[in-house]
């Protein structure tokens, strides 16, 4: 087993998806947490400014769904066939691409209100239906067993769920399919032990 060593701020944001495989896949790593005050320091030494970044035995990566889809790779998490692999990148950057909008380090208030409240308010329920229609009746988002993909989605959700609880109000089968995947044993079992923070 390679050395593993995930590097973000002690938050979910884009760090939980890798963490969600490491325990799904019952893979030990270092889930270092940096202060939002060092980050100034730790910033210029990164490849290209960003993290999360994963250490693998010294070698840096970085970008999530990178890291997600090497960690996922030859494993049941990935997607059976190569199309349903790239059906879940598919989906996983449709998320990304929403959340990826919000302006998470704006620092004026009013600013910051306004372009939230315009995402969640006038772009969300598009978003929604897609993937509403996309999940149908389906267990899950890619053929029929549970992919990194339904990870993501329960976690974009959550996160979306704080900034507005009521947005799953008319989905019930995208709110049973987070249900799933949060009884997924090994993800029931992180859920309960990580470190609790509002995003
Ligand atoms: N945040 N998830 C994000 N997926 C935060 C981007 O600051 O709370 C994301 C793509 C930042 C939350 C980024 C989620």
């Amino acid at each position: 087993m390679p050395n593993y060593k995930l590097i973000y701020f002690n938050m979910r944001g884009r760090g939980e998806i890798i963490r969600y495989i490491f325990a799904y896949l019952n893979i030990e790593y270092e889930d270092h947490r940096i202060e939002q005050a060092d980050w100034p320091q730790i910033k210029p030494g990164l490849p290209f400014g960003k993290i999360p970044i994963l250490e693998v035995d010294g070698v840096t990566l970085h970008q999530s769904l990178a890291i997600a889809r090497y960690l996922t790779k030859n494993t049941e998490l990935a997607g059976s066939t190569e199309l349903e692999q790239c059906q879940v990148d598919g989906v996983a950057s449709t998320l990304d691409d929403f959340m990826s909008r919000f302006p998470w380090a704006e620092k004026k208030p009013d600013v910051r209100e306004q372009a939230f409240t315009q995402l969640l308010t006038q772009e969300a329920p598009g978003l929604l239906q897609d993937l509403d229609a996309y999940l149908g009746e389906k267990e899950w988002l890619v053929g029929d067993s549970v992919t990194w993909v339904d990870f993501y989605w329960e976690i974009c959700s959550s996160t979306l769920l704080v900034l507005q609880p009521d947005l799953l109000a008319g989905h019930p089968r995208l709110a049973a399919l987070r249900t799933r995947v949060q009884a997924l044993p090994a993800i029931a079992k992180w859920i309960q032990r990580r470190p609790p923070t509002r995003l």
